[in-house]
């Protein structure tokens, strides 16, 4: 178990379709006056709340977020559907996430200067697959041409550094050689657009990292893995009911308990200082402060939730050279947010800085990688 991990490359697919505040929230608000005049009467006795109108200004202040990429932009704005039209696809097509999949894996192959046949492994880890088999990765290593195996794993907010965790150990365990790492974030069908509190969050994209031993890496932009930590703590504050079971339970499956919904507030109040701690304490196993990482790449949920992590790490607010955002571009894309900032900024890093990866959020769940720029 001695072989130097290293993160060696990394692929951002961004979807051609975005959708800003303004338009997302003339949608809504379009909705929720139908919705109110509907329902004028069961309103007026107090049998149902009306739906207030949704703010531009309250979504960027209280999470960052401008704009948001999106698979299909068709039908969510649409207030008599509100949810993506995305037609089904035949088996002998490649499915919408092992699509995107592929497209992220071939940049971060790219950038990690490997080919299929330097690939043994792949691993597609995301907060929703959209079938349970065969498994999207199984079909994206067929699509790339790449031997060896593939599996899926799902853990939500910290699928990808979760994902990351496996092909760290696989590489030490010398299970195999060359990991691909792939987080397909195809989260729009699964957001309640009809919901005021949630409607702004989520944003599709796809990222892939490649992880390999130190002895096969070819690059020149290349990180040294020190280590990996995880954390977990149940919790229904962020839950979706959606799954397999609902056919037997003759519920709605499109139902307001079946999509993403969440308690924010208490989110917030609960995995900020969890997130700090678990961030502190994986760089004491290094005798390292917070103050000796040069960039921060953390999980993009809410702006001021990563405000609040690093100043209760470094005493005063990070900057956003040492703490890149990208959710006001992206918004929440479940586990690849801190991917992409890894992606966009990491370049300018010199041999011997120390960067975070951390991811934090559903489940609860917590998940962290300490790097060093070789
Ligand atoms: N427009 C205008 N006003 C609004 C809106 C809106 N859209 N929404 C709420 N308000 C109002 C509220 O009604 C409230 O009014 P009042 O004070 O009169 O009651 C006021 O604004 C303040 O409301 P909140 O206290 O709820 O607002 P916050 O400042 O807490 O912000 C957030 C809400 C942005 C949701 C915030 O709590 C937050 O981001 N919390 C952290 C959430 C988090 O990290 N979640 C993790 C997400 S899960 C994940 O990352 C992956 C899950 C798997 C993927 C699923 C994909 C579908």
């Amino acid at each position: 178990m001695t072989q130097q991990v290293v993160m060696s490359g990394t692929g951002l697919w961004t979807p051609k379709h975005s959708i800003t505040n303004e338009e997302l929230i003339n949608s809504y608000n379009d909705y929720s006056d139908k919705f109110n005049a509907q329902n004028a009467a069961k309103i007026a006795t107090g049998e149902i709340e009306a739906k207030p109108h949704s703010s531009a200004e309250f979504v960027e202040k209280a999470s960052g977020i401008k704009s948001r990429y999106i698979y299909e932009k068709e039908g969510v704005l649409d207030i008599n559907r509100m949810r993506p039209i995305i037609a089904e696809r035949n088996d002998d097509q490649i499915s919408n996430q092992a699509e995107i999949a592929v497209a992220a894996a071939r940049k971060a192959m790219k950038a990690a200067n490997k080919t299929a046949d330097d690939i043994d492994a792949v691993i597609v880890s995301c907060a929703y697959v959209q079938r349970s088999y065969p498994a999207i990765a199984i079909e994206v290593q067929a699509e790339l041409g790449i031997k060896g195996f593939g599996f899926d794993m799902l853990v939500a907010c910290s699928a990808a550094t979760f994902g990351m965790h496996r092909a760290y150990e696989m590489i030490k365990a010398q299970t195999a050689k060359t990991v691909l790492v792939i987080n397909p974030e195809l989260v729009s069908p699964q957001v309640n657009y009809t919901d005021r509190d949630s409607h702004f969050i989520f944003g599709d994209v796809a990222t892939a990292i490649v992880i390999e031993g130190e002895d096969t890496v070819t690059c020149d932009n290349a990180f040294n893995v020190l280590s990996t930590k995880a954390f977990t703590q149940f919790s229904s504050n962020i839950r979706s009911n959606h799954g397999y079971l609902n056919r037997a339970n003759d519920t709605d499956p499109y139902g307001a308990d079946k999509l993403f919904r969440q308690e924010g507030r208490k989110v917030f109040k609960d995995v900020c200082p969890l997130a700090a701690e678990h961030i502190r304490a994986h760089l004491a196993k290094h005798d390292l402060v917070p103050k000796d990482l040069k960039r921060w790449w953390l999980h993009q949920a809410n702006i001021n939730m990563n405000t609040l992590i690093s100043k209760r790490l470094l005493g005063r607010v990070a900057t956003l050279e040492e703490a890149p955002i990208v959710l006001d571009r992206y918004a929440n894309t479940a586990s690849a947010g801190s991917v992409i900032a890894f992606n966009l900024y990491n370049k300018d890093l010199v041999k011997g800085d120390f960067g975070i990866l951390c991811s934090f959020g559903a489940g609860y769940s917590i998940g962290s990688l300490l790097v060093q720029k070789r």
